[in-house]
């Protein structure tokens, strides 16, 4: 007990001192779970999909084996929860929208500025496009080499993080990543998605302090 105070206080020290603590931030070793609703049940992944809509000129759904046969990435984030705990070094594996555009597997139209996760249940989160095709974002099925828990995600979630030093201003909250993705909606205007329409920031930038909607 007092070696983890010990252990969590050297640390956020440590990341204190790098600039990758964000203000209002501190730090946690464990990995909170924070969601509205239930926890979805899969007894298999045979009825699951990934659709890719909106402003695309061909739709696409994948399967799972589809999707997981997509080219991925390894990615080590710093996550900030706008509840302002934030976890350091965090190691997913997943699959980048970047790639998926270079494997050709959709063409977007010029028009599309901003996406739409969609998530089990009708939750959805709003994000610009480039935020979502910079690196801090990914759609993860790994974390720590195993799949995702069931609370964390199982078997895919959005992944909203923070590359170390980089003070990227595509830098968000984590609630920018959706868990139990379905799919992703390309739109040509900003539309706030659950979490959003209940009064936090469309723009969520962790180093401003975006956590609330101006105004709202
Ligand atoms: N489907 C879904 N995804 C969600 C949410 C939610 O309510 N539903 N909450 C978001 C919020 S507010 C946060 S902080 C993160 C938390 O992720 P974690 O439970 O893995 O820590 O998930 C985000 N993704
Ligand atoms: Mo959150």
């Amino acid at each position: 007990m007092l070696k983890d105070f010990e252990e969590r206080r050297q640390m956020e020290k440590r990341v204190k001192a790098e600039g990758r603590l964000p203000p209002g931030q501190s730090i946690t070793l464990k990995f909170p779970v924070l969601h509205y609703g239930p926890v979805p049940v899969y007894e298999n992944l045979d009825a699951w999909d990934f659709k890719i809509t909106g402003l695309v000129e061909e739709p696409v759904t994948l399967n799972w084996a589809q999707f997981t046969s997509l080219p991925t990435r390894n990615v080590t984030y710093d996550i900030h929860c706008v509840t302002r705990w934030s976890k350091f070094d965090t190691g997913w594996r997943g699959v980048h929208l970047q790639d998926m555009l270079a494997a050709g597997l959709f063409k977007l139209k010029p028009e599309a500025r901003y996406v739409i996760q969609h998530c089990e249940f009708g939750f959805t989160v709003n994000l610009p496009l480039e935020a979502m095709l910079a690196e801090n974002f990914i759609f993860a099925y790994e974390f720590d080499d195993q799949p995702l828990d069931p609370e964390h995600g199982y078997p895919l979630r959005g992944l909203m993080g923070a590359l170390a030093g980089q003070h990227a201003s595509t830098d968000r909250y984590l609630w920018k990543g959706g868990k139990w993705i379905r799919g992703i909606e390309f739109t040509v205007e900003d539309r706030a998605g659950f979490w959003e329409q209940a009064g936090y920031s469309m723009t969520a930038n962790i180093w401003n302090e975006e956590r609330f909607r101006r105004g709202f």
